[in-house]
């Protein structure tokens, strides 16, 4: 049995605040903007938000660029909003967890001018340089936004590690000075009350003793090699991690949330069982690559439901008793789940509802990622000059110039892949900008914000947003969903996701159609009680299926399945529909 935690039954709402509520008008989302939406996240049920960066920053990664760890970006607002922020979210039971950024800082950083300024400057050290090899490059890095992982500097003639953009130079975890630096940043901010820290790339904070080249072969014919085995999970990370909760997480009661690239549940459990004394949980990218082919995520391929079948089951099982997971379908980098795993056509309510249910029913922390709760989808801008995101736009030029890719063939990759998918303005009503901002929003919106908004939604108890609020409220309800095990049923069944959970005498059964078509499904013996209660389900009301929808409500099984034969049930199933089922 897991040992209970409040941040193992919590749910998180993830805010962008660019694109939040801008309360000032000019078109930048802020901090009084999201004060002012704290009871519609509380009216969700969620318990605590995760503020992407806020901090002062130059905004060439949207904030993951920091110059300031210690003040807040001018357009956001200022240090009192901020906490004002706190005060009232704390004041509604809700918690604030802050994204820590130490991978890496801005260029504009003031360590960093220090740090360029002279190769004896104290900071030097602070980041990571090298003398370049043979009028080239250290070695054949190859950054996560395209191109070299290092930049020249002409001040010292070395090189200075990226492994984000040009602007966004690498911290040196080796040196215990910036260490101290950092763990005393991060006391400043718990210090004021924050509850816990979500930490960007934190397994990439060590690189491969030697910075050799990767022996893989190259991408592109820059020579240039992305290769994630050289930049995270190295020895000595784990050390780190432990310095920095000896030092400064375990003096607190936080929520420590650490993004992990190329982790398997077994290296992910090193990170986050007790007795390590790392952190809470990790967030982890299995599910996120399904769709991408081997060279990059911008290879677009289509998913196949035993993948993510497999992906989900090697998690449930890897970690259970070994430590905690994040759970997600989308955020601030991915693309809208509804336009990625379900239809945002036809059955967008209905298919954005049975991904709920998967994302609430599974073992581990559910995020929500803004807008997702009313089903948001993802957008296509007409021209290259809609789009803001360093990512997006530096795939383009590299695709196109490089003549690997036609600018449509592109457009194509970034309707489906690119970040700024998620980050247009949350649509709060169907008034003029979707009531997000009185100004010119920053970037477009989403033109269908007339029908998806968050105001119709509210008044609709069919809508995503009620079924959002009734999930959660079942978690609140059912231990068994925070604290149960997972059974993968009907492995090979290719259009049907089950799985059973289970906690003591408390069993659910989870069944998803995970497509646009009617499904049968057999239930395995034993794997439901003839009596069970249909806790949920994701259909009536959407008039996704106005024939079917109200004769299929809610009932025990009896009203529902037929036996199909040696005691086992069959269930019929509409397309992407939903059903959990509880007994004990
Ligand atoms: O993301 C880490 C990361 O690996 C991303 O580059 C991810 O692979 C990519 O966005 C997928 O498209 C974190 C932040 O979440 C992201 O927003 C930042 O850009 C990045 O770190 C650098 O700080």
């Amino acid at each position: 049995m897991e040992c209970a935690r409040w941040w193992k039954e919590a749910v998180v709402y993830q805010i962008y605040p660019a694109s939040f509520r801008d309360s000032d008008g000019d078109g930048i989302g802020d901090l009084n903007g999201i004060t002012e939406k704290l009871d519609y996240i509380r009216g969700l049920g969620a318990d605590v938000i995760w503020l992407c960066p806020v901090y002062r920053s130059p905004g060439e990664d949207s904030g993951y660029d920091i110059s300031d760890y210690r003040d807040v970006m001018p357009a956001f607002g200022t240090m009192a909003d901020l906490e004002r922020l706190l005060r009232e979210a704390h004041d509604r039971g809700l918690r604030i967890i802050m994204d820590l950024v130490v991978n890496h800082t801005s260029d504009e950083h003031p360590w960093f001018a220090e740090s360029r300024s002279s190769k004896t400057n104290p900071k030097r050290d602070y980041y990571i340089w090298r003398e370049g090899r043979d009028g080239r490059e250290p070695n054949n890095w190859r950054s996560y936004f395209s191109s070299s992982a290092w930049a020249y500097d002409e001040t010292t003639g070395e090189y200075y590690l990226h492994l984000f953009s040009k602007k966004q130079p690498d911290l040196n975890w080796k040196n215990p000075a910036l260490r101290e630096e950092i763990y005393e940043m991060m006391r400043f901010w718990l210090d004021k009350g924050f509850d816990g820290f979500r930490m960007d790339t934190i397994n990439l904070i060590l690189k491969a003793e030697g910075f050799p080249d990767s022996d893989r072969p190259p991408a592109t014919d820059e020579g240039y090699v992305f290769d994630e085995r050289l930049y995270a999970n190295q020895p000595g990370v784990h050390e780190l991690l432990r310095e920095m909760n000896e030092r400064v997480l375990s003096r607190y009661d936080l929520m420590t949330v650490g993004e992990t690239l190329n982790v398997t549940p077994e290296t992910a459990s090193e990170y986050v069982r007790d007795e390590r004394r790392e952190l809470n949980m990790i967030c982890n990218f299995e599910l996120m690559s399904v769709d991408s082919g081997p060279l990059w995520k911008w290879d677009v391929v289509p998913w196949r439901l035993r993948d993510i079948k497999r992906i989900v089951a090697a998690w449930q099982t890897g970690l259970h008793g070994k430590g905690w997971n994040s759970l997600y379908l989308n955020n601030h980098d991915q693309p809208r789940m509804v336009s990625r795993f379900g239809d945002d056509g036809r059955y967008r309510v209905r298919s954005a509802k049975m991904l709920a249910t998967l994302l609430h029913t599974l073992q581990g922390t559910p995020f929500i990622y803004q807008g997702e709760e009313i089903g948001m989808t993802n957008v296509r801008f007409g021209s290259i000059d809609d789009y803001r995101d360093i990512e997006t736009l530096n795939f383009y030029n590299e695709a196109t110039k490089r003549g690997a890719m036609e600018p449509r063939q592109a457009m194509e990759a970034i309707y489906r892949k690119g970040r700024d998918n998620v980050r247009t303005p949350m649509q709060w009503n169907d008034g003029e900008q979707a009531g997000f901002t009185d100004g010119v929003p920053w970037i477009g919106l989403n033109p269908n914000y007339k029908v998806i908004n968050a105001e119709r939604a509210l008044a609709d108890p069919y809508s995503v947003l009620s079924y959002y609020r009734r999930l959660i409220a079942l978690r609140r309800a059912h231990p068994v969903i925070v604290y149960g095990d997972f059974e993968l049923l009907a492995e090979e069944d290719e259009s049907v996701f089950a799985y059973a959970r289970r906690l003591g005498n408390e069993r659910l059964l989870v069944v998803l159609n995970f497509f646009g078509t009617p499904a049968t499904f057999d239930v395995p013996s034993g794997r439901l009680d003839p009596h069970a209660e249909l806790l949920i389900a994701n259909h009536g009301g959407d008039g996704e299926d106005s024939a079917f929808a109200e004769t299929a409500a809610a009932g025990p099984v009896s009203d529902k399945g037929r036996d199909a034969g040696e005691g086992s049930i069959r269930l019929a199933l509409l397309p992407y529909e939903a059903r959990v089922y509880r007994w004990s």
